[in-house]
């Protein structure tokens, strides 16, 4: 680990950092799937940055995540910015180019130069995954991107905790995606930094608009209430953000936008909300404190990864599972005591 690269990957780099589009495709195959070398790489990588800003968004099926996206990177690319997009879908079992023209509605911007999209499937599995996508998401920023956009359907604790990996969260509902006691529920509410209510053309978006603005005055007011009983840093940490002294500036609290996604409408005003909020995250301080959390789940998962990989790939301790197994059914032994014997080894 972490030994010099192997010439292949070497090369690999020297084209990464020269900027070259195959070579970010190549690097995204080696990580996404673990191929011999792969942290070595990142590794290499993550010496620089981060840099980019990341956007992601994030909501029910349908909702319109990926035509705001696409509007978003539009109006971007007006800005002659470079993108990079990762479209995160946790169901289909395909990945790569499968799914673009298909549930992830971006073919127009598929064909800009000036724009990198990837797509990725969760595929459902047990553990790790969502640590590679972030992994995807460290090469598009250290590629040298203005920004990389993030699609991922809200639907579990995975998606949540890609999600955590941009600077910038947008939720976004529809009317028909129920009301707002059913985001706070799934735990969008305190993912968002920004809510835009799409398909505002559709009944019921006004009443969602104020209902969600409602709910984030009442969460935002019993946080402070509760928080000395339970929290004491926390609200040091809310006083001291909403005291005019403090060189740390004023709290953000989420706003609440509608938009047509189909037609642009409301879209100007997403750009405006998302500069200021990046302007926030800069100024506060914010910004490196969410890195800094970022880079410690990273080390943990790492670690994690690590000494999965190291148990079950090793013989020893395979064997030892095995005679473990024997030991139980005799009744000398229960899981417990062979796990512990099994980390004993490992940690020795
Ligand atoms: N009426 C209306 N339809 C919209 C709007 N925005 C998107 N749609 C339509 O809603 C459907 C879903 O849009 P997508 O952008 O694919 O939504 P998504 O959230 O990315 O969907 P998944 O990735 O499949 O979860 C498409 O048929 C869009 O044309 C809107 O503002 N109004
Ligand atoms: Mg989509």
């Amino acid at each position: 680990m972490t030994g010099p690269l192997e010439s292949a990957l070497a090369e690999l780099l020297e084209r990464f950092h020269d900027g070259q589009p195959v070579a970010l495709g190549r690097a995204i195959s080696l990580v996404e799937n673990e191929r011999p070398g792969f942290q070595d790489f990142l590794h290499e990588v993550l010496r620089v940055g981060p840099r980019a800003a990341r956007i992601g968004f994030t909501g029910p099926p349908g909702a319109g995540k990926s035509s705001l996206l696409s509007m978003v990177a539009t109006n971007c690319r007006t800005q002659d910015e470079q993108l990079g997009v990762v479209a995160v879908d946790p169901t289909s079992s395909y990945s790569g180019g499968a799914l673009l023209g298909d549930r992830i509605r971006m073919s127009d911007l598929a064909t800009d130069p000036g724009i990198f999209i990837r797509s990725m499937a969760t595929r459902g599995s047990l553990g790790g995954l969502a640590t590679t996508t972030k992994e995807v998401l460290d090469l598009m920023d250290a590629f040298g991107f203005d920004r990389v956009l993030i699609e991922t359907v809200g639907v579990g604790q995975t998606e949540l905790e890609i999600t955590a990996a941009a600077d910038t969260v947008i939720v976004v509902l529809v009317p028909e995606s129920g009301d707002a006691i059913q985001t706070m529920k799934a735990g969008l509410m305190e993912i968002a930094d920004i809510f835009v209510v799409n398909k505002a053309d559709r009944p019921g978006a006004d009443r969602l608009v104020k209902d969600l603005r409602q709910g984030l005055h009442l969460r935002a007011a019993t946080a402070i209430e509760s928080a000395p009983a339970h929290h004491g840093l926390d609200l040091a940490r809310i006083m001291r953000k909403e005291s005019c002294e403090e060189p740390r500036g004023p709290g953000w609290s989420p706003p609440v936008l509608s938009t047509v996604a189909q037609s642009g409408e409301g879209v100007e005003d997403l750009m405006d909300t998302i500069k200021a909020h990046r302007f926030w995250l800069e100024e506060s301080g914010e910004l490196e404190e969410r890195r800094r959390g970022r880079r410690k789940v990273r080390i943990q998962d790492v670690v994690d990864r690590e000494l999965r990989r190291t148990a079950w790939r090793s013989d020893t301790v395979l064997a030892e599972l095995d005679q473990g197994l024997e030991r139980i059914q005799k009744r000398k032994d229960t899981p417990y005591s062979v796990a512990w014997d099994i980390l004993d080894r490992l940690l020795r």
